[in-house]
């Protein structure tokens, strides 16, 4: 079955949705179907303030008029040329661009479709880059509780949150897990949290437990996103980078979420001023409108394998779209805008209101914590006893009522506006979910 009205499909039941109550949702279907800047327009006509950057990743807002004029002139140029053994110029250019953004340690670039796949990458790099050196008993992956690397087998594998691996079977072999860093002590912590650098330490127990010459990489964000904000304690990075560097481990920093602005620096790395071996990142790349992402390496990572013959290819690994032309032209325009409109100064200047906005909520029913980095915000409400997630997405349904978008995941509510939010759309954000809170049961 098919509709001639794209806003009002009659047959919701072919499409499987991700992470989604299927049955719930179909049997109350919230559509979008037009947006621009903050706004979304929902499909009965109303105007939605977007706080959540789509999913964490319409960075510099909706309809960037750059970013759909790249996209309509690169579909008349050149729609998709070959990845492999053949180039295009706007991947090269977008490689160069990058690097320019990223830290002073980056020198080369990677691209993908996604950050799931931007995570099997980048683990995958890893394994190779030691083996490459002659050090191939390094095949151990470390991660760490709660994190969120996509859904790919790596990916979960390295991954911490629970429902997303349970399900799927034995996962690879020879991975552990760091301790996640959400510490009842740190509660309405402003920033980040005083309590928890230890918890770096424990990469110590698990290096004395495997051998460091195990132990290929560690995958870490910086700021965890999906799991409900989690923040790394102060100096927490900083040690896990000393520790990392002193037993030959990669550092790879899962950068999906906190790069492109997010925390007021174009990445996490350069916000807590600590340097990975990779980074992973996606979403904001393109500004969420075209798939990509994208493995960012320094000089070190990418010589190990520019070793053997010319002729001879240096990693068997990419897709059938690494670097589109579509994608790569997307790409070029959205990092032009957050330069030009100077988006990362935006999110840092606006952090401060944004912080303050957020922890007003404080003392209202079922709040038990409120933390904040950058244009991201979480407020974790107490969950209902036996009933688990239901108080949050009640909020959510609520807010969305309202005209808001927030997000939830669990008990906690997030949030991470497009950088180009105002101050009066902050009060908006905030002011509804105040409302909402106020009369939550
Ligand atoms: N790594 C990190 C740190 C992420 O946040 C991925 C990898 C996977 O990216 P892709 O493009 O494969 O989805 C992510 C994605 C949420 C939410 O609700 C978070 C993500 C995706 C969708 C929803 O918090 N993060
Ligand atoms: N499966 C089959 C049968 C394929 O031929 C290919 C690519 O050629 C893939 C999977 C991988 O697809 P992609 O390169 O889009 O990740």
């Amino acid at each position: 079955m098919s509709s001639d009205s794209p806003s009002a499909p009659n047959d919701l039941s072919a499409f499987w949705m991700p992470f989604t109550a299927n049955r719930q949702f179909k049997s109350a279907p919230r559509m979008l179907v037009a947006a621009e800047g903050m706004h979304y327009t929902s499909a009965d006509g109303r105007q939605i303030l977007d706080g959540t950057a789509g999913l964490w990743c319409c960075n510099a807002g909706h309809k960037q008029p750059r970013i759909v004029e790249a996209i309509q002139k690169q579909a008349e140029e050149l729609d998709y040329a070959p990845a492999f053994q053949m180039g295009h110029p706007k991947a090269f250019e977008l490689a160069t661009k990058l690097r320019d953004m990223a830290p002073d340690t980056i020198e080369h670039v990677f691209f993908t479709n996604s950050g799931s796949e931007s995570v099997e990458t980048a683990l995958k790099i890893a394994l190779a880059y030691h083996r490459a050196r002659g050090d191939g008993t390094r095949t151990r992956l470390i991660g760490r509780e709660k994190g969120y690397h996509g859904v790919n087998f790596g990916g979960i594998s390295v991954g911490g949150i629970v429902s997303n691996r349970k399900f799927f079977g034995t996962l690879l072999a020879g991975v552990d897990h760091l301790p996640h860093t959400l510490l009842p002590e740190n509660a309405f912590s402003r920033g980040l949290p005083e309590f928890g650098l230890d918890l770096a330490e424990d990469l110590e127990r698990i290096i004395a437990l495997h051998g460091a010459d195990t132990i290929a990489a560690v995958i870490v964000e910086p700021v965890s996103g999906s799991a409900g904000v989690i923040l790394p304690p102060r100096g927490y990075l900083q040690r896990l980078r000393e520790i990392t560097s002193q037993h030959g481990i990669l550092l790879i920093f899962d950068e999906v979420i906190t790069g492109f602005g997010r925390l007021g620096a174009p990445f996490g790395a350069d916000y807590f001023g600590v340097t990975p071996d990779l980074i992973t990142c996606a979403k904001g790349l393109t500004n969420g409108t075209i798939p990509m992402g994208a493995v960012l390496t320094t000089a070190a990572v990418h010589d190990a394998f520019m070793q053997g013959p010319e002729n001879v290819i240096e990693l068997f690994h990419g897709y059938t779209y690494s670097g589109n032309p579509i994608a790569a032209a997307t790409g070029i325009a959205t990092l032009e805008t957050y330069r030009e409109d100077g988006l990362f100064e935006r999110a840092a200047e606006l952090a401060p209101y944004w912080e303050e906005g957020l922890h007003s909520l404080r003392g209202l029913p079922h709040v038990i914590d409120i933390r904040n980095l950058g244009l991201i915000g979480a407020v974790e409400l107490e969950p209902i006893p036996g009933k688990p997630t239901a108080r949050a997405f009640q909020a959510f349904l609520d807010c969305f009522e309202k005209g808001v978008l927030i997000r939830t995941t669990g008990d906690i509510i997030a949030m991470s506006p497009p950088l180009i939010i105002e101050k009066e759309h902050i009060d908006q954000l905030f002011g509804t979910l105040r409302d909402v809170l106020k009369k939550l049961a």
